[in-house]
């Protein structure tokens, strides 16, 4: 099987490692001096464990932005790693480096990927994805593994990828010696609103205040924030229709705390590396759908506009 990894980040680089230990092709679809230092010196990786792994640059072939024609329609597999604002362009590099009926997952936060991949792809080629691992990067071709999750997976509506289908077993399969532990969910709704409720409870707190994850935990005030912020989400959920019954905001969020708790937030590590964040995805998606629904998010459009606001500080200086 050959693999690619669309956007290697923190979470890219945690895949990318992970398969790197089994038997498949990579290619690594990575831009500026991160694709340099994947290709010239490999990638380091720091386990959950605290096992310090050094995958060498001959494991795979790294593509910078520019495909070169011998890559073209070889994968079978397309893992969407990068930022919420980079997959209409991932969407276009999963389409050149896909085989005819290669698959395209997006692990992205947010919502709205599987569609734009379905825009290129078809619907037969897609699945939707998210995972609760947590990684942060330390650097060109460096990243720590922070926090053990999951990697869930998802039929879209009316769709017949499934894990009858050939290709999805041999997938799960991968996920699963690689030690990413994958879940199949039978709803796929419900699977992305839930970890959609996660992003906004952690994300924008822990980027405003500077924090790590733990900390939201173990400030009461942080706390209850975080989880007015999910119970808002929560309820434009469930007008939505989506069936959240089997979802308590108040657990699942402390189980995800204490599982990241070292972990900087991939919305920390944006606004310290002074990059765009993926707010518009997360509180910006929850507002807009809420107002379509007549459900108010005051706190959710607060959060929004204060990232927004630091946003605009770091790029205006
Ligand atoms: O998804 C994450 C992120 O940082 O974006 C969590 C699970 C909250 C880990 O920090």
């Amino acid at each position: 099987m050959r693999v690619a990894i669309l956007g290697v980040g923190a979470i890219g680089s945690v895949f990318a490692a992970a398969f790197a230990k089994t038997d498949v092709d990579l290619i690594l679809y990575s831009r500026g001096s991160q694709s340099a230092a994947l290709a010239s010196t490999g990638l380091i990786l720091t386990t959950v464990d605290g096992d310090v792994e050094h995958h060498q640059p001959d494991r795979w072939v790294v593509s910078d932005l520019e495909i070169i024609e011998p890559l073209y329609s070889c994968a079978d597999v397309a893992f969407i790693c990068g930022k919420s604002n980079s997959t209409p362009a991932l969407a276009v590099a999963a389409e050149i480096l896909l085989r005819p009926n290669g698959i395209a997952i997006s692990v992205q936060n947010g919502m709205g990927h599987a569609e734009r991949l379905v825009a290129r792809l078809g619907k037969h080629r897609v699945l939707a994805g998210c995972t609760t691992h947590a990684a942060m990067r330390n650097g060109p071709g460096e990243a720590q593994w922070t926090g053990r999750g999951a990697v869930r997976l998802a039929s879209l509506d009316e769709s017949d990828l499934t894990p009858d289908d050939r290709r999805v077993d041999d997938l799960l399969n991968l996920l699963d010696i690689s030690g990413l532990n994958p879940e199949w969910e039978f709803d796929c709704a419900e699977m992305l609103w839930q970890k959609l409720l996660i992003n906004v409870a952690i994300n924008p707190l822990a980027a405003i205040c500077g924090v790590r994850n733990g900390e939201l935990l173990a400030r009461p005030d942080l706390h209850e924030q975080a989880l007015s912020a999910m119970l808002e989400a929560f309820q434009v959920a469930t007008a939505e229709g989506v069936d959240m019954s089997f979802f308590d905001c108040e657990p699942e969020l402390k189980r995800v705390l204490e599982a990241t708790a070292t972990n900087r937030c991939s919305m920390l590590q944006d606004v310290m590396a002074g990059r765009l964040t993926e707010i518009d995805s997360l509180c910006g998606e929850v507002v807009r759908r809420g107002e379509e629904l007549g459900i108010p998010t005051p706190l959710n459009q607060q959060l929004l506009t204060l990232v927004k606001g630091i946003e605009h500080s770091t790029k205006t200086g």
